[in-house]
């Protein structure tokens, strides 16, 4: 009975009943289970590399055995003398072998067998002799063959209580059928019938029927005669309506109806009055079935993937119900009466329309399973409802005691290529409603303003866009360089609004991948789902023809990428699809196919992803607005635009929430001296903050959450390095990044003379000068500072006494300075050279590097070396090499961070701009990033180590912590679409320019039992030892970021 939509907890419950039962029935049985010599259960027989069938031999004085299991031996044929030997034989087990045909054996076992399994066998045809023979069956399994037909032999086994021939390909069964007049159970789901077979009508005594997954079209109007009836399974069926008489089965008890184009049920239906279990599920209902109504002993329903926009305050009368699932539906509200089913232990409510949850939702307390994601939930704010129903009843509860206060406010990022205009713009549309700025902004008021000399990384301004409603937005303006590739993505948070600027006057057709389209694959990777405009700038400079024509060029070509982009996702989920058609043994035969060896759960994980990327595209607002920072008339329409999408409610509908006073007061606190003037705050200061407002620990994360989205601070709650932090004071969080990241020799140096003019001579750690006259002083110091200044800029390279003046205004004390290269090291932006792990350094200057100035193209390669021949033969060492490739985006800054995070796990290391290669004990790796070569080829991450064979772990210890530890990185990026490989030893050995890449899945599986060797298609399918495919023991999958996780749960 496995019905496609039925993988829920019942079909288990049903299972583990009936499976107990059969237990039950044969406790008293003398029973004897033989496996075949060579097999291996656990594999499955079909892996036996033994060329013959196995063999079998039958102990001897087996004459008072009842039971024999001789399942999963993959047996062609009985072991001699079956028949002969066991004289009280009752129940024969030969589920899982390679049967074609019933064995003749069992006629001779017939006149007292009560009870034969024959499921999972390659049966195409019974033999009518030896299904006549069996005179005294009771239960009989069939199911999982390849049947065309049923003998009408069948018909004469009169004793018969329970059939299975499901999964089969039989479409008709025997009339003969119609006699078997005890039959309690049938199963023949999953055949290839066209129509409900009528000999079935005759089945009085039928209890339990799955007709499941054939194409019936429709129930006969007679079926009313199996009044005994209490399970039917009728899933994916092709229905389409139920006729009157179906109404008739008054002993149903559960019923499943789900996937059959159903839109509506007999106004009967409701004299269903013993049903308990009813799946509607994935039919076409528009409204609530009213004739469910009445049917007050339901205990579960499902409702999931219909049309519903409602549901009846009528439903409190269900007050028996355990479990009601209505997924996946277009429901907008829920009627205030749903609380009255406080008996409900599962709600599942996701992917719905639902802005309000009914007050008094703490009395549904009984609530284990709760599933509301993917609603555009206002109050209470998703945050609260995707922890539960006790933190919604604390909310209601405290909502109800206090005054809730509105406050609209929005995270505004202005993107966009270098001098696109996105500053004058913020300028411009700031200007005169500038209402003190938060961040690193400046001061002018006056129009026209003079955009800042150099652009200045991120700034943060506060903007009453509508002080009448008293709507602001947070802008944060993100300049275009480069340099600030590694820190800017920690600015892109969900529930922003993107303003992608374009430079109209230079913009031509061909720049668009670098001026737009990278932009838009970067957030949409960041965050997907993120709502994103797109404003032209420079429209004055444009004749209005052109301005047309550009403005549409880019609305195409955005429409091209998405249509690609979302093509491509699809193809690969179908691929993943067609994989899981096949079964997994199929898989592990086939080395050419995709998913070559890859476990269903890896799939069906893999195909949860394509998914999500699908669910979650970019909400790109069409058209593009021009504006030319010039004209104020069009500033003021563009103004007028971004109110009229932040106000739009389905757009941003946290917009609009009423948010509880405690959260309000939890922002206030943090922007009051003294802890405002901190560089941060630690999650316990935060803690202590939120219960000064009265919020408790647990409820603290939600509002921390909130004030990160809506851009008053930065809050990183999945980032393990990060989430002890709570960012508030931005203005210098970005004064300190901006430092190290504006890569202008000249500002550095001043910031350093300016530093060391000070009083930082008085400690030991500052430059060690001679005794020389004044001026000569002041040049030697300058050239020093100057040579520091070159080191860093070329070798991304400063000592730790060098950064102390550079971040002179915010480091009082030694200790501080220690907490800021700490988090610097903790956002990945720098690592300690000289520092070993977990050692105070002991009097000696620490040097710190910036991965992202490194230079130098290739590092000192002696590690890597060593394992080659310098000629370019092949190597002595086999290697191990898995390749992370990103056929969309490349996210910014990834190497960079990446090249920091592994810094704990490897020694001895020399960076280069593309390559590191280091030491992991004595272990050489080498981590290179190849960038995209046009858009043939997608940018690579590969790592990659190499040892001998028999020490082939070494390498595996080696690079596994170094792959887990980017796809902790990735972890950041959820609507990434990238592939894992392990590239094939063989041909990296043989130097193939294009060696086989096995699916990067198996390194989270477990070698595959008694296999040696896997094939490699490329090169006449040569052998690869699995000890260069398959990790020693399965690397742990990542715990996918949480928006995936919440995917997957559902
Ligand atoms: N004529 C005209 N000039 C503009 C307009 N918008 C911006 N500019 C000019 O374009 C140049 C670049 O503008 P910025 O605002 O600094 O550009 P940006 O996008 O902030 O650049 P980065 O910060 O480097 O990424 C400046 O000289 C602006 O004065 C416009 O609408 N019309
Ligand atoms: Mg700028």
């Amino acid at each position: 009975m496995a019905g496609k939509d039925s993988g829920n907890l019942k079909t288990v419950r049903l299972w583990r009943d009936a499976a107990l039962r059969a237990r039950k029935l044969r406790s008293n049985l003398r029973q004897l289970t033989l496996s075949a010599s060579g097999g291996c259960p656990g594999a499955g027989a079909d892996q036996l590399d033994s060329p013959e069938a196995p063999q079998l031999i039958l102990p001897a004085n087996i004459g008072d055995i009842e039971v024999l299991n001789l399942g999963n031996n993959g047996l062609e044929e009985v072991p001699d003398g079956l028949g002969s030997a066991l004289g009280s034989l009752r129940v024969l087990v030969l589920r899982r072998n390679h049967f074609t045909r019933l064995p003749p054996a069992v006629a001779e076992l017939g006149h007292h067998l009560t009870e034969l399994d024959v499921s999972h066998n390659r049966l195409t045809g019974l033999g009518a002799e030896v299904v006549s023979a069996m005179r005294e069956l009771r239960k009989l399994n069939l199911s999982h063959n390849q049947l065309p037909s049923l003998p009408a032999q069948l018909g004469a086994l009169v004793h018969l209580e329970e059939l299975d021939v499901s999964f089969n390909r039989l479409a008709h069964l025997p009339d003969s059928l119609s006699c078997l007049h005890r039959l309690r159970t049938l199963d023949v789901d999953h055949n290839q019938l066209t129509a409900f077979p009528q000999q079935l009508l005759q089945l009085a005594a039928l209890e339990e029927l799955d007709v499941s997954s054939n194409r019936l079209r429709g129930l006969p109007e007679d079926i009313s005669a199996l009044r005994a009836l209490k399970i039917l399974w009728l899933s994916g069926a092709e229905l389409g309506t139920l006729p009157i008489g179906f109404c008739e089965l008054a002993s149903l008890e559960s019923l499943m109806l789900d996937n059959n184009g159903l839109h509506a049920l007999p106004a009967q239906f409701s004299s269903l009055q013993r049903l308990k279990m009813l799946n509607l599920s994935s039919n076409l209902f528009e409204e609530f079935p009213a004739a469910l109504l009445p049917l007050a002993g339901l205990e579960e329903l499902y409702l999931s993937r219909n049309q519903l926009t409602s549901v009846p305050s009528l439903i409190s009368g269900l007050g028996r119900l355990l479990t009601l699932w209505l997924d996946n539906n277009r429901i907008r509200y829920l009627p205030d009466t749903i609380v009255e089913l406080t008996g409900l232990e599962e709600l599942v409510l996701q992917g719905n329309q639902i802005a309000v949850l009914p007050d008094n939702f703490g009395q549904l307390s009984r609530v284990g399973l709760w599933k509301i994601k993917d609603n555009p939930l206002i109050q209470p704010p998703y945050e609260v409802c995707m922890k539960g129903i006790p933190y919604i009843a604390a909310y209601q509860k405290e909502l109800a005691h206090s005054q809730p206060a509105v406050q609209p406010r929005l995270k505004l990022l202005l993107m966009g290529h270098k001098a696109a205009g996105k500053t004058l713009l913020r300028h411009c549309l700031t200007e005169e409603r500038l209402e003190g700025n938060q961040g690193g902004g400046d001061k002018e008021k006056s129009y026209p303003p003079s955009p800042p000399p150099t652009s200045k990384g991120i700034e943060v301004t506060s903007w009453t866009a509508d002080a009448s409603r008293g709507l602001r937005f947070i802008v944060y303006d993100l300049a275009g360089d480069e340099s600030y590739e590694v820190i800017q993505p920690f600015f892109l948070s969900p529930g922003a609004l993107y303003v992608l600027v374009v430079n109209l006057a230079t913009y031509e057709p061909c720049c668009f991948p670098t001026t737009v389209g990278s932009f838009l694959h970067r957030v949409g990777a960041r965050v997907p789902h993120a709502v994103v405009c797109i404003v032209g700038t420079h429209a004055d400079l444009c004749g209005e023809r052109e301005l047309e024509e550009k403005c549409l060029d880019i609305h195409r070509q955005i429409s091209l990428q998405e249509k690609h982009d979302a093509e491509g996702l699809s193809h690969l989920a179908q691929v993943v699809d067609e994989a899981l058609a096949g079964d997994f043994e199929l898989r592990s035969a086939s080395p050419h196919a995709a998913y070559y060896g890859v476990s269903d759960k890896n799939l069906r994980r893999r195909k949860a992803h394509f998914q999500y990327l699908l669910n979650h595209r970019l909400q790109i607002l069409s058209p593009v607005l021009p504006v030319s920072c010039k004209d104020p008339r069009q500033l003021q329409r563009l103004r007028d635009k971004l109110l009229s999408v932040a106000e739009h409610r389905e757009i941003f509908p946290n917009l609009h929430r009423v948010l509880p006073r405690s959260w309000q007061v939890l922002e206030e606190l943090h922007f009051q001296p003294p802890q405002a003037q901190r560089l941060w705050l630690s999650w316990w200061d935060s803690a202590r903050l939120g219960l000064q407002a009265g919020l408790t620990e647990d409820r603290l994360q939600s509002a921390l959450s909130y004030l990160h989205e809506s851009g008053k601070l930065l809050y990183f709650e999945d980032s393990p390095a990060l989430k002890e932090h709570v960012f508030h004071n931005l203005t210098r969080l970005i004064d300190i990044l901006n430092v190290f990241f504006q890569r202008d020799a000249s500002l550095l140096l001043h910031k350093l003379l300016l530093g060391n003019s000070g009083d930082g001579e008085a400690d030991g750690e500052s430059l060690p000068l001679m005794a020389l006259p004044a001026p000569s002083q002041d040049l030697l110091r300058a050239t020093q500072l100057h040579h520091y200044v070159e080191g860093f800029l070329l070798h991304g390279l400063l000592p730790a006494h060098i950064i102390r003046l550079l971040l002179k205004p915010h480091v009082q004390a030694q200790q501080d300075l220690q907490l800021l290269l700490e988090l610097l090291e903790k956002m990945g932006l720098c690592y300690c050279l000289n520092k070993p792990k977990g050692k105070p350094l002991n009097g000696s200057t620490a040097w710190y590097k910036f991965p992202c100035y490194v230079q130098n193209e290739v590092p000192h390669a002696e590690a890597w070396i060593n394992g080659t021949n310098l000629a370019g033969q092949s190597f002595v060492a086999e290697q191990l090499q898995i390749e992370y490739s990103f056929p969309f985006t490349f996210p910014p800054g990834l190497f960079a961070r990446y090249s920091v995070q592994i810094n704990s796990h490897v020694v001895h290391r020399s960076d280069g701009k593309f390559q590191i290669f280091a030491y992991r004990g004595k272990v050489p790796v080498v981590v290179s990033y190849r960038p995209a070569k046009g858009g043939l080829q997608p940018d690579t991450l590969s790592i990659a180590s190499h040892a001998s064979l028999p020490n082939i772990w070494t390498a595996w210890q080696a690079i596994t912590p170094l792959v887990e530890e980017l796809n902790v990185l990735l972890q950041e990026w959820p609507g990434l679409h990238y592939t894992v490989h392990i590239l094939c030893s063989k041909c990296l050995k043989r130097g193939s320019p294009n060696p086989h890449a096995f699916p990067g899945e198996l390194l989270s599986q477990p070698r595959p039992e008694g296999v040696a060797e896997i094939i490699c298609p490329k090169n006449g399918s040569e052998r690869v030892n699995v000890a260069l495919v398959y990790p020693p023991t399965p690397t742990v999958i990542s715990p996918c970021s949480k928006y995936l996780h919440s995917f997957l749960d559902n």
